[in-house]
């Protein structure tokens, strides 16, 4: 079974990429088991497919082996697609967007991201708070070969938060077809029906296509 490295920090989403990669029969790593740990990789791209990208190519450049990346992100309808690839440090700048001069800060906690977003959302009806959280999963090898896959999960967002499972907006958002949040339902569940695990899956199919072809 090859070993691939996750170039990603997040402890939630490493458990749920090995949760769902594990059903296919890939060994994931995290990238500080493949001798690279405290590097920052400054997340510059205006879109997850530039994100993930990035943090997959930089990675795998470190520990010279099979990198994956997943940037991912909650984009709400109703607050014009934000805060998608900022999704990670949405309270970090006042706005709904950073600012030109915006330097990357780091990102925030989880509770005040949905703190921010809760306040923006509260003057709108149910029907209109739709939203989709979107992960692009990137696969660079050695060799510089690139694989990439887009995952969706559409749902609606509450106002409040519920459920203690999952990370993130999970307590604030409900996928399409359920009646309770992503923090609520099991993570077996999410991990069959997340946008990680549509572009998980999808990934696996481009895998199986290039053996073939
Ligand atoms: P890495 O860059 O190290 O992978 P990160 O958490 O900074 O970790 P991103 O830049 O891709 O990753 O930001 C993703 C953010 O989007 C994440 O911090 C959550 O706020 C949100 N998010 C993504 N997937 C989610 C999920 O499954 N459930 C809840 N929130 C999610």
């Amino acid at each position: 079974m090859k070993t691939i490295v996750a170039a990603t920090k997040n402890k939630h989403k490493i458990m749920e990429i090995e949760a769902i990669t594990g059903r296919f029969g890939m060994n994931i790593i995290p990238r500080d088991e493949a001798g690279v740990s405290d590097v920052e990789i400054p997340e510059t791209g205006t879109s997850f497919e530039e994100n993930s990208y990035i943090k997959a190519y930089e990675i795998m450049k470190l520990s010279g082996q099979i990198t994956i990346a997943d940037d991912s992100g909650l984009v709400v309808d109703c607050i014009g697609g934000a805060p998608g690839v900022y999704s990670a440090r949405f309270a970090a700048f006042p706005g709904i967007w950073p600012g030109d001069d915006d330097k990357g800060t780091a990102d925030s906690s989880d509770r005040d991201n949905n703190s921010k977003l809760l306040e923006l959302i509260k003057g709108f009806s149910f029907e209109e708070r739709t939203a989709r959280f979107v992960s692009v999963i990137t696969m660079v090898f050695p060799d510089g070969r690139t694989i990439a896959a887009r995952g969706e999960v559409e749902g609606h967002l509450l106002l409040e938060e519920r459920g203690e499972g999952g990370f993130g907006y999970d307590p604030i958002f409900i996928p399409l077809g359920y009646d309770r949040t992503f923090g609520e339902l099991p993570a077996e569940l999410k991990n069959s029906i997340s946008h990680r695990a549509n572009a998980l899956k999808m990934l696996k199919e481009k895998l199986e296509n290039i053996a073939i072809g």
